[in-house]
């Protein structure tokens, strides 16, 4: 069996808990899926367990075995997720990434997005959207979102369980068909981990209430720009949203700096384009690599420019792209 699911990018981020145990967001988001990076996850399941849990004897990323702690958090995961219909199974996991593993390319989304994807099928579970949602959650706060193609909402939910903490999709790709180009401009890990990062954001940066306090009005403006396929509008609510998290980071103690020379000068020159007329607009994540969100046809023109400037070491391209899925049932 093997599932496919895509990264995303949130244009109305989500940075902060309100349960760490539980992984339950401190706010809402809003993200495009991309199409053209993708995780592609085969799973096998071999005889039945010795003992009385799913077992995962072999975990393969991009060719190579797994740490044993990331594969005792998906057995972990699995086991949340198996129903007791019969003998629990020994399962084989070989998951690849067509771009660049924990580069700051969301690995993790399309990752767990992935993952549960596959587990619900190969485990026979039929989860309705609601609970793989949960499950997706629980491996990333943001896998959930991956679940959904095109423009997908994240709520923050209320309930203590985190029943209502959920995904749901908001426009089709093809319906607002953006282009995406990615400026990667450092191959090397990030220091400080987004779990680690929110944690410290939330218990020291004195912009925190603030930030929890005005997402769900920028929820509601850029899911009405969505809708009204409104550039200009979601490309102003976005960076916004952008500019407000890295503040809100750099206001940690020790303040969280992610971005690096060529971040900044990326984020000039989308500026310098924006404001010459081309429909582009930027976003950053917990890393330094650059996102330029283009109007749909505008990809070649700010590709182009984004790739001659200092430090942009490659370029990706993407669309917009389907939800997570099984593609093949062997
Ligand atoms: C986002 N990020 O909305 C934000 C913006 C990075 C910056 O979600 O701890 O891997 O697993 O919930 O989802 C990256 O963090 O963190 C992230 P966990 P996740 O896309």
């Amino acid at each position: 069996m093997v599932a496919q699911a895509h990264p995303n990018i949130a244009l109305i981020k989500y940075w902060g808990k309100r349960d760490a145990r539980l992984n339950l967001p401190a706010v809402g988001s809003l993200s495009i899926t991309l199409s053209q990076l993708e995780t592609c996850t085969r799973i096998a399941r071999h005889a039945a367990a010795p003992d009385d849990c799913v077992y995962i004897d072999e975990l393969l990323l991009d060719g190579a075995p797994a740490e044993t702690e990331l594969r005792t958090r998906l057995q972990t995961l699995a086991n949340q997720m198996w129903r007791n219909n019969g003998p629990p199974p020994v399962l084989a996991i070989d998951t690849h990434n067509n771009f660049p593993t924990a580069a700051g390319l969301a690995s993790s989304a399309s990752g767990y997005a992935a993952l549960v994807t596959g587990l619900d099928s190969i485990l026979d579970c039929h989860y309705d959207d609601s609970e793989l949602s949960t499950f997706a959650r629980i491996g990333s706060g943001s896998a959930a979102r991956s679940l959904y193609g095109g423009f997908v909402l994240m709520d923050k939910g209320l309930q203590e369980d985190g029943s209502d903490a959920i995904a749901r999709p908001l426009l089709g790709a093809d319906e607002w068909p953006l282009d995406v180009v990615i400026a990667v401009t450092s191959t090397t890990s990030k220091q400080t981990s987004s779990t680690d990062g929110m944690e410290r954001t939330r218990a020291t940066s004195p912009f925190f209430p603030a930030w929890c306090a005005g997402q769900e009005t920028d929820l509601a403006a850029a899911s009405s720009a969505v809708r009204a396929r409104d550039f200009d509008q979601l490309a102003d609510l976005s960076e916004y949203s952008c500019l407000k998290m890295h503040g809100l980071m750099m206001a940690a103690q020790p303040g969280l700096l992610y971005w690096n020379a060529a971040t900044l000068a990326c984020l000039h020159e989308i500026r310098a384009l924006r404001n010459r007329g081309v429909g582009v607009f930027f976003t950053v994540d917990a890393g330094p690599q650059v996102k330029a969100i283009c109007a749909p046809g505008e990809g070649d023109a700010v590709a182009a420019i984004l790739g001659e400037i200092d430090g942009v070491i490659t370029l990706h391209r993407a669309g917009l792209g389907e939800g997570a899925r099984v593609v093949a049932a062997r």
